[in-house]
């Protein structure tokens, strides 16, 4: 078939004998992830008219103030999860503790907990620069039939079952994995369909692009420091370029389609870096491995970590293979032990 006229509903169905626990519920959760994807797009995609809509009075006729949209996608994700009672809880970066799903039809005895950023990079969208949702999604490791505990949401990055993210760019495009490979799927927003657009995704093993944020420069680790010396020398393939979007489903999209690599270091000011292991760090790292990249913290892949918080954080280094392969090698060259 013609992959251009797959669409996601047909590639989860066709593709639910490959999910380890086939009986359904991760397909619907996955629908479900869908659907908000679709509604919060909407929504971004609007976002600049917001003032302009409001102050025709066309909106907000209730006079309550407008949503943050990383409140709203925070929202709509959230309702998507807990009223369809597919899941049996649900950590997010917008709520301090993790939820657990009650309802009419027990959701006690439901597989799989869901960890989620619902809008990643939200400073960028005052800025009309693509934002992200990552999402992660394990199987609980406490009996079905009891509430959801918190140690179903600290477990290694290793034991996802599936993850992916949203890139509201140019086009909106959800991406996941659930363990045998990346796909990429492009809304078509005259029809509301994600299509099939990019099958089987990979990081070039040799990339060409950093992404790092280089105003933290002076605080950087030697390290890292010297990777990013590596990377401007002109020599044999070098300089690389350096693009830094600052939202990092864009900067890892783009890094896994051209070949590059993504780095959030620790840092003297941020001694564990800034982005949280549990739903920004392990999706990515997951996807990373499934596309044939590499996810480290410098020293430790990072699915290996074991987590001990929600939100704790981690330093990431992810993208092409080898040139993680490098930054690593500078990082263990300044090892202290
Ligand atoms: P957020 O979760 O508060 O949006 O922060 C995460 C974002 C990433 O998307 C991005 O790569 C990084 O923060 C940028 O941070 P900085 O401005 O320090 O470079
Ligand atoms: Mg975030």
């Amino acid at each position: 078939m013609n992959k251009n006229y797959i669409t996601l509903g047909e590639f989860i169905i066709s593709n639910q004998q490959d999910f380890k626990y086939s009986s359904g519920e991760l397909s619907k959760l996955i629908n479900s992830i869908r659907l908000a994807a679709k509604i919060v797009n909407h929504e971004v995609n609007k976002a600049g008219l917001v003032d302009i809509v409001g102050a025709a009075g066309e909106t907000n006729i209730q006079g309550e103030d407008q949503q943050k949209l990383d409140v709203y996608a925070n929202d709509v994700f959230k309702s998507a999860l807990i009223k369809r009672e597919i899941v049996c809880g649900i950590t997010s970066e917008e709520e301090d503790d993790f939820i657990t799903v009650e309802g009419k039809y027990n959701a006690h005895d439901n597989k799989y907990v869901v960890l989620i950023d619902p809008l990643d990079g939200s400073s960028n969208i005052d800025v009309n620069v693509s934002v992200g949702t990552i999402f992660s999604i394990y199987r609980r490791t406490t009996p079905q039939g009891m509430p959801v505990k918190k140690e179903d949401f600290l477990q290694k990055g290793s034991e996802q079952v599936a993850a992916g993210y949203i890139v509201f760019g140019t086009s909106t495009m959800l991406v996941y994995t659930t363990g045998n490979g990346v796909n990429g799927f492009t809304l078509n927003p005259a029809i509301g369909s994600f299509y099939l657009s990019h099958p089987n995704m990979t990081f070039p093993e040799r990339g060409s692009i950093f992404s790092i944020n280089q105003g933290n420069y002076a605080h950087f680790p030697k390290g890292v420091k010297d990777y990013i010396k590596y990377c401007q020398e002109e020599k044999e393939d070098r300089p690389y370029a350096y693009r830094y979007i600052g939202s990092m489903v864009s900067d890892f999209h783009r890094n896994m389609i051209k070949g590059g690599i993504y780095i959030y270091p620790t840092n003297s000011k941020a001694p564990k870096g800034k982005l949280r292991l549990l739903y920004e760090c392990n999706p990515m790292a997951f996807l990373t491995e499934q596309a044939g990249g590499k996810a480290t913290d410098g020293y430790t892949r990072i699915l290996d970590i074991q987590p001990t918080e929600l939100h704790e954080r981690a330093p990431i280094f992810c993208g092409s293979l080898k040139m993680v392969e490098k930054a690593e090698a500078f990082m263990q060259k300044y090892k202290e032990n």
